[in-house]
């Protein structure tokens, strides 16, 4: 009896640091609110059609600055990795970008920037077509993930009927009768995710690396200076985890009727954004459809509760 006890207390201390290091693995897992808010708490008109969003609520977006002023969005992967789309950096010197994180008001005088180190734009970028508008940014330095820095979740599920409840975030232009007018605050807005051939009869130059979503009502899209940040909806069965789905990339104007924004599609692009990471020596895991990371999985953690109970009994 004395011997099972030494025993188990021999047991516990291991299991107690193996729980800890599960858990330490799992606080900035991607595409988790932190603050618990909702994504409907504010009222004001503001992107094309939207209203100011905290970025607590969405805490993946980035603002891409070059020699200082606002370029475009992008969203974070990891700690190392920032998405955005190819065509943002036509002619733009990767030495003269910064990241700006952590924030959801530009005018902020503490803001943090992160440098970028290498820029990797898709080879078959298409720049009159804008196909394969994607673009991959590694940082110099690794960004310190927190409640407001919290990398968004990618999924190789292309049906866009998993999909519900999307969003757009940007710094981009709030009034197209006046594209000087860019607004300090992030800005929101709810759009409906359709299908492609129908988008492919409203928009003939879409190809299938493409998405288009807009708003029943027109006058609610995303627009020039939005480029590159994230589209994200929740799967129809999981409201607490965010996906990136789209990358803004173009539109026939903007907030039209009948003439929805269009988004690069990110899961045609898992295998190139795979591939490209792991090549620069800093590979981006995906989470295959789970909550919890590859090296302890949901299961796995259970279990070690379960021995513990057991141990402690
Ligand atoms: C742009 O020029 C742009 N309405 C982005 C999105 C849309 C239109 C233009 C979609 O960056």
């Amino acid at each position: 009896m004395k011997r099972w006890k030494g025993r188990r207390t021999d047991l516990l201390l291991p299991l107690v640091l193996l729980l800890f290091g599960a858990h330490s693995s799992l606080a900035w897992v991607c595409g988790r609110q932190m603050s618990g808010r909702s994504q409907e708490h504010s009222n004001a008109s503001a992107i094309i059609g939207g209203k100011p969003a905290n970025i607590l609520e969405f805490p993946w977006h980035v603002g891409i600055m070059n020699h200082g002023s606002h370029l475009c969005g992008g969203s974070i992967l990891n700690e190392w990795w920032v998405l955005s789309a190819s065509h943002c950096f036509d002619q733009v010197e990767n030495s003269k970008l910064e990241i700006i994180h952590g924030t959801d008001d530009l005018s902020t005088k503490s803001i943090k920037h992160q440098k970028v180190d290498k820029l990797f734009l898709h080879p078959k970028f298409d720049d009159w077509l804008l196909d394969n508008d994607i673009a991959l940014l590694l940082l110099k330095s690794p960004l310190n993930l927190s409640i407001n820095r919290i990398p968004i979740c990618t999924s190789e599920d292309s049906d866009l009927k998993a999909w519900r409840n999307c969003w757009v975030t940007g710094w981009g232009v709030t009034n197209t009768s006046d594209e000087r007018v860019q607004p300090t605050s992030l800005q929101k807005v709810k759009v409906d995710l359709y299908r492609w051939d129908w988008c492919g009869y409203l928009l003939p130059l879409l190809t299938k690396n493409m998405l288009c979503a807009g708003a029943p009502d027109p006058g609610k899209d995303a627009c020039q200076g939005d480029s590159g940040g994230a589209l994200v909806c929740n799967k129809k069965r999981n409201t607490a985890t965010w996906y990136q789905v789209g990358i803004v990339s173009w539109g026939m104007g903007c907030g039209k009727k009948n003439l929805p924004g269009v988004y690069t599609k990110v899961s045609s692009y898992l295998r190139w954004i795979t591939k490209q990471t792991a090549k620069a020596g800093r590979p981006y895991v995906y989470e295959q459809n789970s909550a919890c990371p590859l090296v302890f999985s949901c299961r796995a953690i259970l279990f070690l509760y379960f021995v513990m109970f057991l141990l402690t009994w």
